[in-house]
């Protein structure tokens, strides 16, 4: 009966177990889940965008060839996590058709402009750090298909982190002009990546009911605040200043203490509003509608093959 199905799923939660797709979930549950698979997946697939933009331009072959790799990563992430919502019923093409309609979201840190070659290093730096603070608790997320995806993302994560920190490494270490780069890019996108982690949790709907599912393990605030102090060192060793008069270390919290973010910008980047949404949303619409021809090859050879079969 239903309520043997509740008992069963209130039980593997409680139990610290995974659900997995074979399981009665409540439809809260399996909403909420979807919304942020897919949220994270489009994130994934828009994300390659702002980086994409320096393929062309990188300033080696080497490096070229690292940011290659890198974005390709980034679609098989994006692939590997519209495949986990699909355990849960949702239909893929449908969630890209949500994406260009503009009835789901993604990140918001997708949406500011990539100027010059230093915030392909930043991206990896303070971007990629971030989302490791965040998806590496995700690894014990009770749904089995998103935790697992999560395992493998935050390894591949971790080396796009390290490929950033490394090109922003080399260019501290050349001219005044390229030091001045990283600097700028340092400032453009350190309050942005803050706000990867989400409203303050005074303001944030879906966090208490997430926690008690287990989906999401930390609030964002705490997770904001691991990743402050995990930058703050790394600001130090690389040799650049945090755009934050405020920052400074509290000895009784044993915690940085920052500045005011502005929730404000949030909230206008998530409602579509930021510097680049425009652009990203119709570069994904065109990608797909000039892709059309291969999702048609692809049926009409499938097709052909149950045929012949
Ligand atoms: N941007 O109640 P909460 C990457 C939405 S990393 C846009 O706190 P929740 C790697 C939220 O969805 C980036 N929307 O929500 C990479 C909710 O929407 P609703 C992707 C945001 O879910 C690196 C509403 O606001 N990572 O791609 C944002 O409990 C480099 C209320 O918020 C993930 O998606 C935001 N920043 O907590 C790729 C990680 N923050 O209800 C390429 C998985 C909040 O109106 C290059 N997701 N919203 O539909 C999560 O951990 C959570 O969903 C949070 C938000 C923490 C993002």
């Amino acid at each position: 009966s239903e309520e043997d199905l509740e008992t069963h799923f209130e039980r593997t939660i409680a139990r610290d177990q995974r659900i997995e797709p074979r399981d009665w979930v409540p439809e809260g549950y399996r909403k909420t889940m979807v919304r942020q698979i897919a949220q994270h997946a489009h994130s994934e697939i828009i994300g390659m965008q702002p980086e994409g933009a320096w393929i062309t331009r990188a300033p080696s072959l080497r490096r070229k060839a690292i940011l290659l790799a890198k974005v390709q990563d980034e679609a098989g992430h994006g692939l590997y996590l519209y495949s986990a919502a699909e355990t849960l019923g949702a239909d893929r093409a449908d969630l890209t058709q949500k994406l260009i309609d503009g009835k789901q979201k993604y990140s918001s840190i997708f949406n500011y402009p990539t100027l010059s070659f230093a915030d392909v290093g930043v991206i990896g730096w303070l971007v990629d750090g971030a989302a490791i603070c965040n998806q590496v608790p995700l690894c014990r997320s009770s749904f089995g298909p998103y935790a697992r995806a999560m395992i493998r993302i935050c390894k591949e994560e971790s080396f796009h982190q390290r490929q950033g920190y490394e090109l922003l490494m080399t260019m501290m270490r050349g001219t005044p002009a390229q030091r001045e780069m990283v600097q700028d890019a340092v400032n453009r996108w350190w309050w942005p990546s803050l706000m990867m982690f989400g409203p303050p949790d005074h303001d944030s709907p879906n966090t208490e009911r997430s926690m008690a599912w287990k989906i999401k393990r930390h609030t964002n605030d705490e997770l904001r605040q691991r990743f402050v102090d995990m930058s703050v060192p790394q600001a130090e060793a690389l040799g650049v200043t945090l755009p934050d008069p405020d920052l400074k270390w509290n000895a009784d919290r044993g915690h940085y203490d920052f500045g005011e973010i502005d929730w404000s910008e949030l909230k206008r980047v998530i409602s579509g509003d930021g510097p680049c949404n425009a652009e990203r949303v119709e570069r994904r619409r065109k990608a797909h509608e000039d892709g059309a021809w291969v999702r048609e090859a692809a049926a009409a050879y499938a097709a052909k093959r149950r045929e012949s079969a």
